[in-house]
């Protein structure tokens, strides 16, 4: 079995309830849900939008490969609407947005699949969150805890 946390996103329709159904997919299709964060109101980061984002992540144990996380995710993504991932390379608004932010502490860099997810550290939208339930949680590249990577950007105002 593999721990697995994954990051949502939603900026489109119910939020609340997109996340909720979400994760009860992820319970059914990738595996049993060890802790859920609280959900973030997140203004857009990286694009421009007038909807907020609603983010939250979730831990959980599973005996899925990344691959077909990857498959298994992106299936979830159609099935709850999400149109396309991004016009040009550009985000856009979406219904749901499951992301595999860390497997185990795998490192992995293949075509579609990149392992931490490659701006982890970047995104205040994802570190609070997974401070929230895994702070001591070490970035298998950065070699530094999760809530060592959440004050790094705080002091970063650009983030
Ligand atoms: N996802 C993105 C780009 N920008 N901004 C916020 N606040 N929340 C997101 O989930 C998000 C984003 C790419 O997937
Ligand atoms: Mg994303
Ligand atoms: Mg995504």
């Amino acid at each position: 079995m593999a721990k697995v946390f994954l990051g949502l996103g939603t900026n489109l329709g119910e939020k609340e309830k997109n996340l909720c159904l979400a994760i009860q997919y992820i319970e059914k299709r990738i595996g049993k849900i060890l802790s859920r964060s609280a959900f973030y109101i997140t203004p857009p980061w990286g694009f421009v939008s007038d909807n907020d984002f609603l983010n939250g992540v979730v831990e959980v144990d599973s005996s899925c490969l990344p691959e077909e996380l990857l498959r298994i995710t992106r299936e979830i993504e159609t099935e709850m609407g999400r149109v396309a991932k991004s016009a040009d390379g550009n985000y856009t608004d979406r219904m749901i947005d499951i992301d595999i932010l860390l497997y185990d502490d795998l490192i992995l860099d293949t075509e579609g699949l990149t392992l931490p997810h490659p701006y982890l550290h970047e995104r205040l939208f994802v570190l609070e969150p997974l401070a929230e339930i895994a702070p001591d949680y070490i970035h298998p590249v950065f070699k530094k805890s999760v809530s060592t990577l959440l004050s790094d950007i705080q002091a970063d105002t650009t983030a």
